[in-house]
C-alpha cells in the first residue's frame, strides 16, 4: 500500500484513539429506525400494503469487532436477517461476544416497524465500545436491508454526542438474486446468489424498485 493511501488511514485511527483516550464514563442511546416504505410514498413500486422493517438487531462494540461491512460478504448472521427477518443468530453471536468481553458492550433486539412506523431500542456505549451497528430486513424482499454500521458515538473531543442521524437507503445483502417482494416464509422463491456477492447499495442494481430514494431515517438520541 502506498504511503499516500496509508497516511489518511493512520491519521483516522490516531484520531479515534485520541478521542477514546479523552473519553470517560458511558452513555445510553435510543436507536430509532423510521420506516418510510408506505404506498403513499412509493406508489405501485411496492406492495399496496407497504413494506415492513423486521425487528432491529443492534449492538454497541469496539473497533475490534465489525458485524457488517459494505463491500464485504454478509456473515451467516446478517444473511439470516436479510433473508428471513429473524435476528436470533445475530443477537446470539453478539451476546456471546459480550459475555466473553470480546469487544461488545450491549445488544438489543427491536419489535419491527410497519410502514410509516418507528422502532426503538436502547443501547449502552462506553469509551472502549463507542460504535453502534444496527440492521433490519426490508420485508418482504429477496435479501434487502437497511443498516448503519460502525457509527462512532464519540466526537473528536471524546464526548458522547447528544444526537446523530441520517437517511436510510436499501442495501442488497448479496445472498439472493431475486427481485420480487415475496414472503420470506416461502423459500421456493429464493434465488441464492452463487457465488455470494458483496453487500452493496441497491441503487447500483438497475431493477431497484426504490430508485435509490431514502426508505427511512435513523436517529440516535442520548438519554443518559
Ligand atoms: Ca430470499
Ligand atoms: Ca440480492
Amino acid at each position: 500500500m502506498s504511503s499516500i493511501i496509508l497516511f489518511p488511514i493512520l491519521a483516522i485511527y490516531a484520531l479515534i484513539g485520541q478521542s477514546q483516550a479523552m473519553c470517560s464514563g458511558e452513555a445510553v442511546y435510543q436507536v430509532i429506525f423510521n420506516n418510510m416504505l408506505t404506498p403513499q410514498t412509493f406508489g405501485s413500486k411496492i406492495p399496496e400494503t407497504g413494506l415492513n422493517f423486521s425487528p432491529l438487531a443492534a449492538v454497541s462494540h469496539s473497533n475490534r469487532q465489525s458485524f457488517l461491512t459494505v463491500r464485504g460478504f454478509a456473515s451467516p448472521q446478517v444473511e439470516q436477517i436479510a433473508e428471513t427477518g429473524m435476528n436470533g443468530r445475530f443477537l446470539a453471536l453478539a451476546e456471546n461476544l459480550k459475555g466473553a468481553e470480546q469487544g461488545v458492550r450491549d445488544v438489543a433486539g427491536g419489535m419491527g416497524a410497519g410502514p410509516g412506523m418507528n422502532q426503538t431500542v436502547e443501547l449502552t456505549v462506553n469509551c472502549e465500545n463507542p460504535f453502534i451497528t444496527a440492521l433490519s430486513m426490508i420485508a418482504p424482499s429477496p435479501d434487502w436491508i437497511v443498516q448503519v454500521n460502525n457509527m462512532n458515538t464519540l466526537d473528536m473531543n471524546g464526548e458522547f454526542r447528544q444526537r446523530l442521524g441520517g437517511n436510510l437507503i436499501a442495501y442488497d445483502a448479496g445472498t439472493d438474486d431475486g427481485g420480487d417482494f415475496t414472503a420470506a416464509s416461502d423459500a421456493s422463491f429464493d434465488m441464492p446468489s452463487e457465488p455470494q456477492k458483496n453487500i452493496a447499495p441497491l441503487f447500483e442494481d438497475e431493477t431497484d424498485p426504490f430508485d435509490g430514494r431514502m426508505v427511512g431515517t435513523y436517529v440516535f438520541v442520548r438519554i443518559m
